[in-house]
């Protein structure tokens, strides 16, 4: 992805002039979705890619968001933002600047003519990562930067503050083969078993990673998971994609 340096820097400009302030109300927080990023071993692609939602929280209007983060990222390389299904997809002014030199990302949002963000609770942005290896080892840390971009929120009065970051600072990590329900490493119909029995039988365990139980892609579990898997086993169908499951973000 193009990094956004021009955006990055008039956000800068503007956060640099503003006073300091406290947190008004509860405290405001950013933190990640689920602290394990999946990825898929899929037949077709040796590169898997893997996610990270991000969440914000505030309990009263934001006028400015700047979230920095200092990545190691082991065998895995930092590949895009995207601002899709959050928060603050509408606004117009979002910035995303990568320094790939130093392991650095700063992501950024203002509304300029916009109202300010109003006070709840949900995705700012998701990260997006590429696993080189299954022993990827992710660690993300926002307390660098200094003395600009810090982690910091702008209340309607045009004061910074800084909101609780609850991390972690290490991730985990997690590489499944897509279609492997009973995550056991192998596709097979064991797995076909462990769907029928997850969806049939009262009291058995659902996938260890809830996305490999979707290999058609259907962002569900249900009967047509375990067709699939059949036709793929059996009869030379389609072989298991990703799948989209993951745990519920709020
Ligand atoms: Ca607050
Ligand atoms: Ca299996
Ligand atoms: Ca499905």
């Amino acid at each position: 992805m193009k990094s956004k340096l021009g955006f990055a820097a008039i956000i800068l400009l503007i956060l640099s002039g503003l006073a300091m302030a406290n947190d008004p109300g509860v405290r405001d927080t950013v933190y990640f979705c689920d602290n394990t990023i999946y990825f898929a071993v899929t037949q077709s692609d040796a590169t898997p890619a893997g996610f990270l939602r991000l969440n914000f929280y505030n309990d009263s209007a934001v006028s400015a968001i700047t979230i920095p983060f200092l990545y190691a990222l082991g065998f895995a390389t930092f590949d895009s933002v995207s601002f899709s299904q959050s928060r603050i997809e509408s606004l117009p002014f979002k910035t995303v600047n990568f320094d790939t030199l130093n392991n650095k990302v700063l992501l950024g949002a203002v509304p300029v003519e916009e109202p300010p963000i109003a006070p709840g609770r949900g995705g700012f942005a998701t990260l997006w990562f590429t696993a080189l290896s299954s022993l990827a080892g992710i660690s993300l840390d926002t307390t660098f930067f200094p003395p600009n971009n810090h982690l910091y929120f702008s209340n309607s009065s045009a004061e910074l503050y800084t909101p609780v970051w609850k991390g972690p600072t290490i991730l985990g990590v997690s590489v499944y083969k897509a279609g492997d329900a009973n995550n056991n490493g192998f596709v097979d119909l064991a797995d076909v078993v462990f769907l029928i029995n997850y969806l049939f039988k009262f009291g058995y365990p659902a996938p260890p990673v809830p996305p490999a139980g979707d290999p058609d892609g259907g962002c569900d579990i249900d009967l047509e998971d375990v067709i699939y898997l059949v036709n793929y086993i059996l009869k030379g169908g389609p072989a298991p994609v990703p799948g989209c499951i993951f745990p519920v973000c709020i």
